[in-house]
């Protein structure tokens, strides 16, 4: 009888040919975006707990060091991140997770281009025009890159251990915004609800992930929020951070995630935004949707991209200019939905 469980047809045939293209591997580099989020790190750690199981050695060589908040999952893993493009090269094959542009490899971009080995792609975003790999498992129905690694054990029969299932769920906990996003699928609640089975602890991990905040990200978020802008008209909310603000505070990039999620959850929001100002002429530059607009596509005006409803762009200027410039494309982008009758802009 079908299950929700049970693995879509063209996903199982993508298992089926990486688990071929691995075999006879002498070691396989585990890796994915710069600046790792849970479904990215989760993931990570995930494989790199299944490659074994398939007689395989991991090696974890991401572009940016481990979250510290995610520290929890990489006890026991080798992880060669700080040998970088060196430590890429020296492995037979290269399994990238949560990444559809190789240019969100950061440093590890050139390396990743030139490896002879198989280059192998998990992922759920809008796909680019340059994966990182060939051997693509590709889906945007997925709630999660988790979500596919957990299809990935099924397939080939890899036990999930307790480790492996807190992996997993941290991977689909924080894509889906604490099961409260979109893309909060039936199977995402099934899958949560076989690793919760499995010994997974919601309420410990829920505050080892959400509730283990630093005063300093606090204060941050303070000063944050002092910079609040509201065009209600449009249904645009944004914030934003200056340079020195991680260093004042004595806080990490992790500590940025989810601050965006104060603008959003203003009533009428329909896109909310988070500049980032790098220091160095560039913005970091966040879009949230609520709901009907595409967000992928007005990051894609910026060059950046990711999902329908969650993308990012790094844009060259300073942060009052990029503001300017974002709200505004912003404002004539959402005023164009609005005029639509699909939801979309023409
Ligand atoms: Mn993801």
């Amino acid at each position: 009888m079908p299950t929700i469980l049970d693995v879509p047809r063209e996903r199982a045939d993508a298992i089926q040919r990486i688990a071929t293209a691995l075999t006879g591997a002498a070691s396989v580099a585990v890796t994915t975006h710069i600046n790792a989020d849970g479904d990215a790190a989760g993931s990570v750690a995930a494989m790199a707990r299944l490659l074994p199981r398939m007689g395989l050695r991991a090696v974890i060589v991401n572009p940016t060091p481990w979250p510290g908040l995610f520290a929890f999952l990489k006890d026991g893993l080798d992880d060669r991140t700080a040998s970088g493009a060196e430590a890429l090269r020296s492995a037979g094959a290269l399994i990238s997770l949560d990444v559809s542009d190789v240019r969100r490899l950061g440093s590890l971009a050139t390396a990743a281009r030139s490896l002879p080995g198989p280059r192998i792609v998990i992922d759920h975003h809008v796909p680019t025009d340059e994966p990182a790999g060939d051997i693509v498992l590709a889906d945007t129905a997925a709630c999660a890159t988790g979500e596919l690694l957990y299809d990935f054990a099924s397939v080939l029969g890899l036990e999930i251990d307790l480790p492996i299932a807190e992996a997993l769920y941290t991977a689909i906990l924080t894509d889906t915004g604490g099961f409260r996003y979109s893309n909060t699928s039936p199977r995402a609640h099934a899958i949560a609800s076989t690793l919760l089975a499995l010994g997974v602890d919601p309420e410990h991990t829920y505050r080892r992930i959400y509730a283990s905040l630093s005063p300093g990200r606090l204060q941050l978020l303070r000063d944050a929020l002092d910079t609040l802008g509201v065009d209600a008209d449009h249904g645009l909310a944004w914030v934003s951070v200056t340079n020195d603000a991680m260093e004042r505070y004595g806080v990490s990039s992790d500590d940025l995630d989810g601050i965006v999620e104060h603008p959003r959850s203003i009533a009428g929001t329909r896109v909310a935004l988070f500049f980032r100002d790098l220091g160095y002429g560039k913005v970091k530059v966040s879009f949230r949707s609520t709901g009907d607009v595409d967000v992928n596509a007005l990051a894609r005006q910026f060059g950046g991209g990711g999902h329908e409803k969650a993308s990012g762009a790094l844009v060259v200027g300073s942060l009052d200019d990029v503001r300017t410039k974002v709200v505004d494309a912003a404002r004539a982008f959402v005023g164009k939905v609005a005029a639509s009758t699909n939801g979309r802009p023409a």
